[in-house]
C-alpha cells in the first residue's frame, strides 16, 4: 500500500514483498560496495518484518577458520570472499555437481540442511540473487526448494533515456516520454533528486538491468555539455546508480569537437579530432571510473555524423571506440539511419531498406568495442514489423537489439499494452529458419550458424554480443510510468534481457506478485485473474484496433497518438500504406516492389516474397493486395480489417469492465489512475475503429458482411 496519496509508488518492490526474507535470520557474507547494498536491503527488510541480519567477519580470522554460522535461516554469500560459512561451503559442492560456473553476475540457490543458501559468483550476482529471493517469496525457504542456478543470458542489459536537460519546445523534457518530467533533469539543469534516482536504480537492479544512458540520443546544445562542463552532474548520478550495479552511459553529439572543442572539423580521420575525443574521454573517466561509454545517433533525423566529411559510419564509430577502448568503454552506435526527406511520389526509395543498405556493407569494419544498436524492426517500433534483416547481416559486428519500452506507438501509456509477448516473439524468432540461431542468441553473441547463416569463426574475436537496449518509459510521475500497468513493461524488459527464454506470462505473474503482494490486497486471486485478463493479450488487442496487417503508422504525425490514416501518406518520412480503391499495402518484393525481401536470408527471403506464404500479420508490410484477397485465416483483407477493429474495441470495453471489479480491492490511487486511463483507451479505440473502418469502407466500397455500423 502506498498510503500517502502523493508518495512515489514502490512499483515491483512493494515493501510487503520483502516479508518472507525480512522475517528470517539472515547472514550476509562478503565485502564491497554491492555487498553493502545487499546488507542495507536485508537490514531494512528485517527492521520492518522482525528478522535479524548479521554480516560474517571479513577479512576472515587469521587462522582462516570458517566462521561458525550460528542459527540462521538464510545465507547470502559471495563465493570468493574468504572462507565461506559452513552451509555456503557445502553449496559449492552443489555448484560443482552442476558443472560450469555462475559467472560474476550469476548465483546458485539451494537448501543445505535447513538453511537457504544463495551463493554468488561476484558482488553483482549477490545483488541479483537477493532480488531473486524476494521474487520467490516464501517458496525460497521451503524444504522442497530445488537447487537452481541463474546467470544472465545477455551481459548487456541497457536502457536509453530520451531525457532532455533543457525542456525541448516540441518534444518536452522527455522525448516520447509519457510519464511527466525527467527524473534526472529539469529546465536546463540537473534535478538532484538523488533519492528518486536511487529508488530507480533499485527497481532496475531488481529487474536485472545493468546500464543506462541518461540523456536523449537527439543531443541539443545544452545536453552536449554533459560531456564536458556539466560532467559533475553526470558523476553525481553515476555515484547514485553504482550501488545497484548500474553503469552510466552518455549520448554524445558527433559534432562535439566543433561545438565544444572549438575545432574547425569533426572529421573522424583528423588527428586533432582524435586527440580531442581521447582527452575528453579520459577526463570523463577521471570523474566516473566505471563510465560505460557513448551512445550515438549520427546522420539521422538531423543529428550530425560522419557523412558530412565523406566518411563512413565505421570511421565515425571507430573514432569514439578508439578513445574509449583503453578505458574499458563501448560505443553504442545506432543503425537508425534513413532518408527523412523522401518524396512520396518516388516508390523506389524504401525506408525499410535503409539500415541494411547503410550498415551491412560495413560488417567487419567496426572495432570490437563498437556495438551496433539495431531497432528490432526495419522502420520504427511499430506494434507489428518483421524482424530487421540487419540483425542477420553482420556476423563480424557486435549487435544489440533495440526495443521501445516507452509506448510511443503502442498507446503512450494511456493504453494498456503489455509488450512482453511482443518482445519475446522477436527474441525467439529464427531468422535463418528453424535450424539456425534466434535473435536472442545473436544479441548474446552465441548464435549458431543457420543453413546460410553465421559461421562461428567470423565471430570469434567479438566476445559476447551487444545485448539488448530499450528506450525507457519512466518519468517523475507518481507511478513512474504514468500508467501503473505500464510498469510491467519495464519489469518485463529487464527480465527478458536477463533471460530471453522466459515466458511473458510467467514474467507477468512475477510482476503481479511483487507489485500487488498477496498480503497487500483484499483478494489476491481476483487481482491476479483480472490483471491477466486485462494485460495478457493486450498487445494483440492494441494491434487489432490500430493499423492492420503490419502496414504500420496511420498515426497522428504530430504526437504519434491516435488514428490519422493518411497522416504520413504524402509526407517526407517514408512511412506509407499505398491504399487505393482496389487494395492496400506496400510492395516490398524483389519481383515487382522495392526488393526489400532480398535483404533476408533464406527461408524468409522466400516466405516474405510470396503473397501466398507471407504470414497474415505482416501481409501489408510486404505486399500490395486487393481488398478481396483471402488471408490464411479464411477472411478477406477488407473483412479482416472490419472484424479486428470491432473486436479490438469490444475487448477494451471488457478490460474496462473487468478493472472495475477491483474497486476497493487494491490501493485507491492505483485503481483510480488505471480506471481513468481505461476510459481514455476506450475513447481512443473507438476513434481508431471508426476511422480505420470508415476509411477502408470509403476507399473500397465493400460493405461489412455483418452489416455493423460504419460511418
Ligand atoms: O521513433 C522515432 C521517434 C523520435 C526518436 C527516433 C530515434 C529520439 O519518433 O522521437 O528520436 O525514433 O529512435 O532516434
Amino acid at each position: 500500500m502506498i498510503g500517502d496519496e502523493k508518495a512515489v509508488h514502490p512499483a515491483w518492490l512493494a515493501p510487503e514483498a520483502f516479508r518472507p526474507l525480512g522475517s528470517r535470520r539472515v547472514l550476509v557474507h562478503g565485502d564491497g560496495p554491492l555487498v553493502d547494498t545487499v546488507l542495507t536491503e536485508v537490514t531494512l527488510a528485517c527492521a520492518r518484518f522482525g528478522g535479524r541480519v548479521r554480516r560474517s567477519a571479513y577479512p576472515p580470522p587469521p587462522e582462516g577458520d570458517p566462521e561458525p554460522t550460528g542459527a540462521v535461516d538464510v545465507v547470502l554469500a559471495l563465493r570468493w570472499a574468504g572462507p565461506l560459512p559452513e552451509p555456503a561451503a557445502r553449496a559449492v559442492a552443489a555448484l560443482h555437481e552442476r558443472g560450469g560456473g555462475i559467472g560474476d553476475e550469476g548465483f546458485l540457490l539451494t537448501r543445505v540442511d535447513e538453511v537457504t543458501v544463495l551463493l554468488a559468483g561476484g558482488p553483482a550476482g549477490l545483488l541479483y540473487g537477493l532480488f531473486h529471493l524476494v521474487r520467490l517469496g516464501a517458496a525460497a525457504y521451503s524444504p522442497d526448494l530445488a537447487t537452481q542456478r541463474h546467470r544472465p543470458g545477455l551481459r548487456r542489459r541497457m536502457l536509453n533515456h530520451w531525457d532532455n536537460v533543457s525542456c525541448h519546445p516540441v518534444m518536452g523534457q522527455v522525448e516520447r516520454g509519457y510519464a511527466g518530467g525527467s527524473i534526472f533533469w529539469r529546465h536546463g539543469a540537473a534535478r538532484r533528486d538523488l533519492a528518486r534516482v536511487r529508488a530507480y536504480a533499485r527497481l532496475l537492479a531488481a529487474a536485472g538491468i545493468n546500464a543506462i544512458s541518461v540523456n536523449n540520443v537527439n543531443v541539443g546544445p545544452v545536453e552536449a555539455r554533459l560531456l564536458t562542463d556539466h560532467l559533475g552532474d553526470v558523476a553525481e548520478i553515476a555515484d547514485t546508480l553504482r550501488p545497484y550495479g548500474i553503469r552510466l552511459h552518455l549520448s554524445v553529439s558527433f559534432a562535439a569537437p566543433v561545438t565544444l572543442g572549438g575545432l574547425a572539423t569533426a572529421d573522424p580521420l583528423d588527428e586533432k579530432v582524435r586527440a580531442w575525443w581521447a582527452t575528453t574521454t579520459r577526463q570523463v573517466y577521471e570523474r566516473i571510473p566505471d563510465f560505460g561509454g557513448y551512445v550515438v545517433k549520427a546522420d539521422s533525423e538531423g543529428q550530425p555524423g560522419p557523412f558530412t566529411y565523406g566518411r563512413s559510419h565505421a570511421d565515425g564509430a571507430n573514432l569514439l571506440a578508439e578513445a574509449l577502448a583503453p578505458l574499458g568503454g563501448v560505443v553504442h552506435w545506432r543503425a537508425f539511419v534513413y532518408n527523412h526527406h523522401q518524396d512520396w511520389r518516388d516508390r523506389s526509395t524504401d525506408r525499410a531498406r535503409a539500415a541494411y543498405d547503410h550498415f551491412a556493407p560495413l560488417d567487419g569494419d567496426f572495432r570490437t568495442n563498437v556495438i551496433l544498436q539495431v531497432k528490432y524492426g526495419p522502420i520504427d517500433f511499430q506494434a507489428r514489423e518483421p524482424v530487421s534483416p540487419v540483425i542477420t547481416a553482420m556476423p563480424a559486428t557486435r549487435l544489440a537489439v533495440e526495443f521501445q519500452v516507452t509506448q510511443e506507438y503502442t498507446g503512450q501509456q494511456r493504453h494498456v499494452c503489455y509488450l512482453g509477448p511482443h518482445w519475446s516473439e522477436i527474441l525467439r524468432f529464427h531468422p535463418w529458419g528453424p535450424d539456425g540461431g534466434t535473435v536472442a542468441e545473436i544479441a548474446a553473441g552465441t548464435a549458431t550458424p543457420g543453413p546460410t547463416g553465421y559461421t562461428d569463426p567470423s565471430r570469434s574475436g567479438l566476445g559476447h554480443g551487444g545485448g539488448m537496449v530499450a528506450v525507457a518509459n519512466v518519468g517523475d510521475d507518481q507511478f513512474w510510468c504514468g500508467h501503473p500497468l505500464a510498469q510491467a513493461n519495464l519489469y518485463a524488459y529487464g527480465r527478458l534481457a536477463w533471460d530471453p527464454g522466459l515466458e511473458p506470462r510467467t514474467v507477468l505473474d512475477e510482476w503481479i506478485d511483487l507489485t500487488f503482494p498477496p498480503g497487500s490486497t483484499a483478494d489476491p486471486d481476483l487481482v491476479r485473474e483480472t490483471l491477466h485478463e486485462i494485460m495478457g493479450d493486450s498487445w494483440h488487442t492494441y494491434e487489432r484496433y490500430t493499423a492492420p496487417l503490419g502496414v504500420g503508422f496511420m498515426v497522428d504525425p504530430d504526437g504519434h497518438y491516435g488514428p490519422n490514416v493518411d497522416g504520413y501518406e504524402y509526407s517526407r518520412w517514408g512511412t506509407y500504406h499505398h491504399a487505393d480503391r482496389d487494395g492496400v499495402g506496400v510492395d516490398r518484393t524483389r519481383a515487382t516492389g522495392t526488393g526489400y525481401t532480398g535483404q533476408y536470408p533464406y527461408p524468409w527471403s522466400e516466405v516474405y516474397e510470396s503473397v501466398e506464404r507471407c504470414p497474415d500479420e505482416l501481409l501489408l508490410f510486404f505486399h500490395h493486395v486487393p481488398y478481396a484477397h483471402v488471408l490464411h485465416n479464411g477472411s478477406t483483407v477488407i473483412q479482416h480489417i472490419y472484424d479486428t477493429h470491432f473486436a479490438g474495441f469490444e475487448q477494451v470495453e471488457t478490460m474496462r469492465r473487468r478493472w472495475r471489479r477491483l474497486r476497493g480491492t487494491i490501493d485507491a490511487p492505483v485503481f483510480t489512475r488505471v480506471a481513468e486511463r481505461l476510459d481514455e483507451q476506450l475513447r481512443s479505440a473507438r476513434e481508431w475503429r471508426d476511422q480505420i473502418n470508415t476509411y477502408f469502407y470509403r476507399k473500397s466500397g465493400v460493405p461489412d458482411e455483418r452489416g455493423r455500423r460504419i460511418y
